[in-house]
């Protein structure tokens, strides 16, 4: 037929010049993979409601500059090697608690540009609300609660408390501080932080004894009184030498770190390949009470995330208005 005619004619050296661009488009592309030629500004989102709202203010902020935007699921640890290759953009929640080593690790070669740190300090702890203190005198001390540690028993949890964690991702050391202490407890892990505080709201109904993961800023402190545990006091020793503390042979035998930065990065690339948002982005600062509110309008006013994000920004134009037009 015509067509075969036509491959036949087509001629050797075509064939072999074809097959040699293709080569050098393929190299050329993996040379440059760490270059954004997609033009758009990738922002992660996480498992934690006040980052959902965050990353979808910052886009709408970005969009306003003239940024184009496109949120990409992601592990809330694996981000920070992300970030440092180019696959995502930037992180606007580094809690040093839980993603500083993560964080810090990516950072070391040079890849990533850290943009802020937020006034906001962060604080992590098992958590519970006031009315527990009654069911568990004692209160806040870490060994009263273990005495009381039957009382927090659930099914299938043979006797033991249960401690209603976050997702097992965000890496807090729970199930290796019960044993480092020697409590009487399990951790039980959530899927995500809407799921604690639905176990929190069950237990508030019944006025049911109940200890979970919480951290501030987070809008918990605007919705129920409450208190964290105290535990032995962190110190750095706690996480990586065995013989300081109660328990000679164990690491985290101590409370979380205290006052966990919370901070913002870019990828190194970001300043060249968005001049636009890299602008904006140098401008951006949340408050202890934006992070709140984040989270409050999500956690207790049952929004979703757009509107969540289309309340904070109506409701913060004289902020976000500096940032977008400096
Ligand atoms: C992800 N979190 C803020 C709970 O650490």
């Amino acid at each position: 037929s015509w067509f075969k005619l036509k491959m036949f004619n087509f001629n050797i050296n075509k064939i072999v010049g074809l097959i040699l661009s293709f080569l050098l488009i393929l190299i050329f592309s993996f040379g440059t993979a760490n270059a954004d030629k997609s033009g758009v500004v990738k922002i992660p989102t996480h498992n934690w409601p006040s980052q959902l709202v965050g990353a979808e203010i910052i886009g709408e902020l970005m969009k306003k500059v003239g940024e184009r935007v496109k949120y990409v699921p992601m592990d809330s640890q694996k981000v920070y090697q992300s970030m440092a290759d180019g696959d995502i953009d930037l992180v606007h929640e580094i809690w040093e608690i839980v993603f500083g080593v993560s964080y810090e690790a990516a950072k070391q070669n040079g890849n990533i540009e850290e943009i802020l740190t937020y006034d906001a300090i962060g604080r992590y702890g098992w958590w519970y609300p006031k009315y527990v203190e009654k069911i568990c005198p004692g209160l806040p001390n870490w060994e009263a609660l273990n005495k009381c540690s039957s009382k927090f028993a659930r099914d299938g949890s043979e006797g033991k408390g249960v401690f209603i964690s976050g997702p097992a991702d965000w890496k807090k050391q729970d199930v290796e501080r019960i044993e480092a202490l020697k409590m009487n407890f399990i951790v039980k892990h959530t899927e995500s932080a809407k799921e604690i505080w639905s176990e929190l709201d069950i237990a508030v109904n019944q006025n049911k004894p109940i200890v979970i993961f919480a951290w501030i800023p987070n809008f918990i402190g605007a919705k129920h009184e409450g208190s964290f545990v105290n535990f032995p006091k962190y110190e750095t020793e706690c996480n990586t030498d065995p013989s300081w503390g109660i328990n000679p042979n164990a690491l985290y035998d101590c409370d979380h770190l205290a006052n966990g930065y919370l901070k913002l990065a870019v990828n190194k690339d970001f300043k060249k390949n968005h001049p636009k948002g890299y602008k904006l982005i140098k401008q951006i600062n949340f408050s202890i009470s934006d992070f709140n509110k984040m989270g409050y309008y999500i956690d207790v006013e049952n929004l979703e995330v757009p509107l969540a994000a289309e309340k904070w920004l109506l409701e913060n134009k004289p902020k976000w208005s500096k940032w977008v037009n400096n």
